[in-house]
């Protein structure tokens, strides 16, 4: 049941499986290039994730991938398990029907949507891989944030695809104008795209950004319409959609999986459940270059350890009472700023211990390599 037309309405009666090929998948020259050592594997692009078993789609139609313990011995962070969107080598599973296959390695990836994994432990999540585009949804009710919008872009500039920030239900909206100027104010010439899954506005023009071979990744809190998006540009109900609280605005997590699906324009979605917290993970260098309208005015105080507060002669003070910077845009980027220098440091403190493990395997392996007899 892992073909993603299985739930629509026409095809209903059609039983066989639909083929795919490659480019309609995704398949792009930088994932060719890693095939050519490999040329007796089979690709295929994971769907959806259930434990250990990976929905797979591939030029010989839909699969179900098993995931040999020896490459979960292998990795030091779960981030380098395959996860929906991630391209997949394969070879026929021994003694098990025909759709069953192993998988032998994973393709390195083109670009990858991370965020700190929920929780207390420092590691990296992998919430989409080899994504062309991010659907930042926000919902125009009680969930709009602009600052969540922020984080969001911050975390996608960092993945390697373009952000798209979607504000939905309109319908419900009463101040449009001016919630889209405060978006405005932070995008920075990132596209902004109001609609509404309800009343089906603007969502054509969504469906256009997703060219034939890519994929967007639909994310955003649970209960911002993801789900509802994405029934309405597939054109039948393929994602369980859910109710919102009417007091906080927020779901029920109704969506508990991330899925890949195919458009009929050539494009691929995935969908996924809303995250609760999306803690960053993310280089220094990608948070400063999203904030480059404060950045411009660092280093031009009067004072080198300018904190920007009420020191004379600070330059992102003076902006803001210029009305050249807002007040909120330096707030933010110095909250990230505390962010990232956490992240430096607990990002640093992973790598020396996964170098200290790597070292103490290595002279464990050779204590143990048989010496030569004299
Ligand atoms: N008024 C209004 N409600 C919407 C719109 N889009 C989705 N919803 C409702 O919001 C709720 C959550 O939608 P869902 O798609 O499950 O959100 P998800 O958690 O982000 O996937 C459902 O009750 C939807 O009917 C919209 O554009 N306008
Ligand atoms: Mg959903
Ligand atoms: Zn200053």
């Amino acid at each position: 049941m892992n073909n993603p037309s299985d739930d629509s309405p026409d095809t209903s009666l059609d039983t066989t499986p639909r083929l795919y090929t490659l480019q309609s998948l995704g398949w792009k020259p930088f994932f060719q290039q890693q095939l050519d050592s490999e040329k007796h594997l089979l690709p295929a692009r994971v769907s959806r994730q259930d434990l250990n078993r990976y929905h797979l789609l591939s030029e010989n139609g839909p699969l179900i991938g098993i995931l040999p313990g020896r490459i979960r011995k292998e990795i030091s962070s779960k981030a380098e398990l395959p996860t929906v969107g991630d391209w997949v080598l394969v070879t026929p599973a021994v003694d098990s029907d025909e759709s069953q296959v192993v998988i032998q390695k994973t393709l390195d990836r083109a670009s990858k949507f991370s965020r700190k994994e929920a929780g207390e432990k420092f590691d990296e999540q992998v919430v989409a891989a080899n994504i062309d585009m991010v659907f930042i949804v926000t919902g125009l009710d009680e969930n709009f944030n602009v600052a969540r919008i922020e984080r969001y872009l911050v975390l996608t500039w960092n993945s390697g695809a373009l952000p798209v920030i979607v504000l939905n239900k309109t319908d419900i909206c009463t101040d449009l104008d001016k919630k889209l100027s405060e978006v405005e104010e932070i995008a920075r010439g990132t596209p902004i795209c109001p609609v509404s899954a309800l009343t089906n506005r603007g969502l054509e023009n969504l469906k256009n950004y997703i060219e034939p071979g890519c994929t967007a990744a639909v994310l955003g809190s649970s209960g911002v319409g993801k789900s509802t998006i994405i029934n309405n540009i597939l054109g039948f109900d393929h994602f369980k959609t859910g109710e919102v609280r009417q007091t906080d605005s927020k779901g029920r997590h109704t969506t508990t999986h991330r899925e890949l699906c195919l458009l009929d324009n050539g494009g691929l979605v995935i969908d996924t459940p809303g995250m609760r917290e999306i803690q960053i993970w993310a280089d220094e260098d990608t948070m400063k270059a999203t904030f480059e309208d404060v950045e411009a005015y660092i280093g031009q105080c009067k004072f080198t350890d300018c904190q920007h507060e009420t020191e004379p002669g600070c330059a992102l003070q003076r902006a803001i009472a210029d009305g050249q910077l807002d007040a909120e845009r330096l707030d933010s980027y110095q909250k990230f700023g505390q962010e990232m220098a956490e992240f430096n440091a607990r990002f640093n403190a992973k790598l020396k211990s996964e170098r200290k493990l790597e070292r103490k395997k290595f002279t464990r392996s050779t204590k143990n390599r048989p010496t030569k007899r004299k």
